[in-house]
């Protein structure tokens, strides 16, 4: 029995975690590629999903709903991925800032990224300036995204990034910032390479920027 790949998409879309499941391990018993399943199946998903939102025409709880099916979906997949299916469009380091206990929003931003095909290291919240620095040089992301959500903790951000000069890495990654305070003027300030408004449109501006490299 082959299995239909867009019927894939469309329990992402509707965060259908259960089927989803169902679905992605009958794909894999039946011998699909895991690679054509990521790639035509739960990507396409994801990507009508960010679509959706930015139009409006999806909310937050259905959001991280579809996201948990992508990532249940993924802890299935991923075993059988081969490195190349994996993270083929590029690694991202995730986390929020110093003193900052807010996640939800830093979360999504990273489950979006995921659904877009990153390998997301999510370093979690509370994290000194040091840690972003460390995981910057372990990992060598191709995006580094921080998250603040107080006007008190913003600050950080601009730190880790004149932290990540004088370690000699700041070039070689793009820096996204997020959260509610901040702003598209804070971001050109402390020097970020992009702002996102919200998890929607940090994948999207984060594709342009590359597209424009
Ligand atoms: Co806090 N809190 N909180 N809080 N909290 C806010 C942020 C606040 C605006 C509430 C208010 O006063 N109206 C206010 C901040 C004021 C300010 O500084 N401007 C505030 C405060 C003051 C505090 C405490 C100091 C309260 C206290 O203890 N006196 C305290 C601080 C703790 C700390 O961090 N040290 C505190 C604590 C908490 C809880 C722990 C109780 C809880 C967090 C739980 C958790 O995250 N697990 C909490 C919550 C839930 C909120 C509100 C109500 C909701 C935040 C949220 O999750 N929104 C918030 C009020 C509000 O924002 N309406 C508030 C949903 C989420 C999806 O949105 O995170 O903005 P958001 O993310 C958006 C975008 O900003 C963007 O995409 C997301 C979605 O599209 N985005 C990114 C975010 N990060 C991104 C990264 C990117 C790209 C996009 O790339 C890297």
């Amino acid at each position: 029995m082959s299995i239909d790949l867009e019927k894939i998409s469309e329990a992402i879309t509707k965060g259908q975690i259960e089927q989803l499941q169902e679905m992605t391990t009958q794909a894999l018993d039946t011998d699909t590629d895991p690679g054509v399943i990521l790639n035509k199946g739960l990507l396409p998903g994801m990507d009508k999903v960010g679509q959706l939102w930015r139009e409006g025409e999806m909310f937050m709880p259905e959001v991280l709903r579809s996201a948990k099916a992508m990532s249940k979906a993924m802890e299935i997949l991923r075993p059988r991925l081969s490195e190349g299916d994996l993270g083929s469009a590029g690694k991202m380091v995730i986390g929020t800032v110093a003193g900052d206990l807010h996640d939800i929003g830093k979360d999504l931003a990273g489950m979006m990224f995921e659904g877009a095909g990153y390998e997301v290291i999510n370093i979690g919240i509370d994290q000194p300036n040091e840690a972003f620095v460390e995981a910057a040089m372990k990992h060598k992301p191709d995006v580094l995204g921080m998250s603040a959500l107080l006007t008190t903790t913003m600050p950080r951000m601009g730190e880790v990034i004149n932290s990540l000069k004088e370690s000699g890495v700041r070039d070689q990654m793009a820096v996204i910032i997020g959260g509610a305070p901040v702003t598209q003027e804070f971001a050109d300030e402390i020097g970020a390479d992009l702002y996102a408004p919200n998890a929607g449109s940090a994948v999207d501006l984060t594709k342009k920027y590359f597209a424009q490299q």
